[in-house]
């Protein structure tokens, strides 16, 4: 069988997932490294048995490599798409998109003239339970939709000595946790529902007003504790909590609250969607189970079995009932169906998984929703 060739261009938390994700798919075969340095890219490659480390511009000159995955801090996501692009590979790149919404327009002009197949990395579609809510929502299980209420929790960001890239807008862009994690919920809220988010109003806070970066890089379990010297005090003037309330185009209502300093909470995406004929609530910290509340009988509780399944959310399951899976499989999952049409060499019509036509939606509702919190403001999308 002749693998398909691909680069993945960072080695943060998320691309490493990518490689593992990409390496579950028979004809796929990751072949290429990509780092800030020759050096650093050669560590990587080596600990993640790569056989090519190179930087990213001698990447884009190699033509056995079709296809490219953008894993870098938020703040690279244009340029690089945008050079893939234009170096005739297939992209899939981490949400955000880009950090303008200008920037997110141009770059789903270049894709579209392009004809190549082009996604953005909302993985927590692929839950097999996420895509079971919207098949079961298109028939009509669900009824009209009557509210959405949404919440994505972390606690990684929680104490005032954690830091990351994220908390600099340099890099990450003016909002963080509506970006970062927001980006996902109300991905995931429209393309369960069916419906668009019309208008939104949000109220940010900041709860650490200042964080202690630390001057040098913590050697993972050095054991070494870290002194005072070691850290510099910065301000910090990007959300860790987020409050959303949303109009939809049905005319009803709902709301979102995201946070990343909710101690306990690891990475929870949690949404209830209540409709004219039964309730759903999902939580992606049990992923394999949905609550269907009803009035009239008893609720239900669904397990991710793919017998009990709509056809198209059982061919998202790899495993049977009661086998559970989880984060790692949603990017195995998206790049199943994004890898068969780079095998078909170009972009679908109707793409199954998110593209950056949904980078760009994301990129929009988010900058409306920074502007809504800094005028304290209704503003329309
Ligand atoms: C950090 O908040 C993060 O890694 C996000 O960037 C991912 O998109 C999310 O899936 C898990 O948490």
């Amino acid at each position: 069988m002749e693998k398909i060739k691909v680069a993945v261009v960072g080695t943060g938390f998320i691309g490493p997932a990518h490689i593992e994700a990409l390496r579950r798919i028979p004809n796929i075969e990751v072949s290429t490294l990509c780092e800030v340095t020759q050096e650093l890219a050669e560590q990587k490659a080596a600990l993640l048995g790569i056989e090519k480390a190179q930087l990213f511009d001698d990447m884009l000159k190699d033509q056995e490599i079709k296809a490219v995955h953008i894993c870098t801090p938020n703040f690279l996501h244009y340029a690089q798409s945008k050079a893939v692009l234009e170096a005739g590979k297939h992209v899939i790149c981490e949400k955000p998109l880009a950090t303008k919404i200008e920037e997110a327009e141009e770059l789903v002009a270049l894709a579209k003239k392009s004809g190549l197949v082009n996604a953005v990395h909302f993985n927590l579609r692929y839950y097999p339970m996420v895509r079971q809510m919207k098949t079961m929502r298109e028939s009509g299980e669900l009824g009209e939709i009557y509210s959405i209420m949404g919440s994505y929790l972390q606690d990684w960001l929680f104490l005032q000595t954690d830091y990351n890239w994220r908390l600099e807008p340099d890099k990450s862009g003016d909002s963080r946790a509506i970006a970062d994690i927001g980006s996902h919920l109300l991905d995931l809220t429209e393309y369960v529902t069916g419906l668009k988010v019309t208008e939104v109003m949000a109220d940010f806070s900041t709860v650490h007003k200042t964080r202690l970066k630390p001057l040098k890089a913590i050697e993972t379990y050095s054991g070494k504790m870290l002194q005072a010297s070691d850290y510099e005090e910065v301000p910090i003037n990007t959300e860790d909590h987020a409050t959303v309330m949303l109009r939809f185009d049905n005319g009803n209502k709902g709301s979102v609250t995201v946070s990343q300093v909710n101690a306990g909470r690891k990475n929870r995406l949690n949404i209830e969607i209540a409709g004219s004929k039964a309730n759903f609530e999902f939580c992606s910290e049990r992923p394999n189970e949905l609550w269907i509340g009803k009035r009239e009988t008893a609720n239900q509780h669904l397990m991710k079995d793919p017998s009990l399944f709509t056809p198209e959310a059982a061919k998202l399951i790899s495993f049977p009932g009661g086998h559970n899976e989880g984060f790692p499989d949603t990017s195995k999952q998206m790049f199943r169906e994004v890898y068969a049409a780079i095998e078909a060499g170009k972009q679908p019509e109707n793409p199954t998984f998110p593209t950056f036509e949904d980078g760009y939606r994301e990129l929009l509702i988010c900058e409306r929703i920074i502007e809504s919190h800094r005028k304290q403001a209704w503003i329309k999308i």
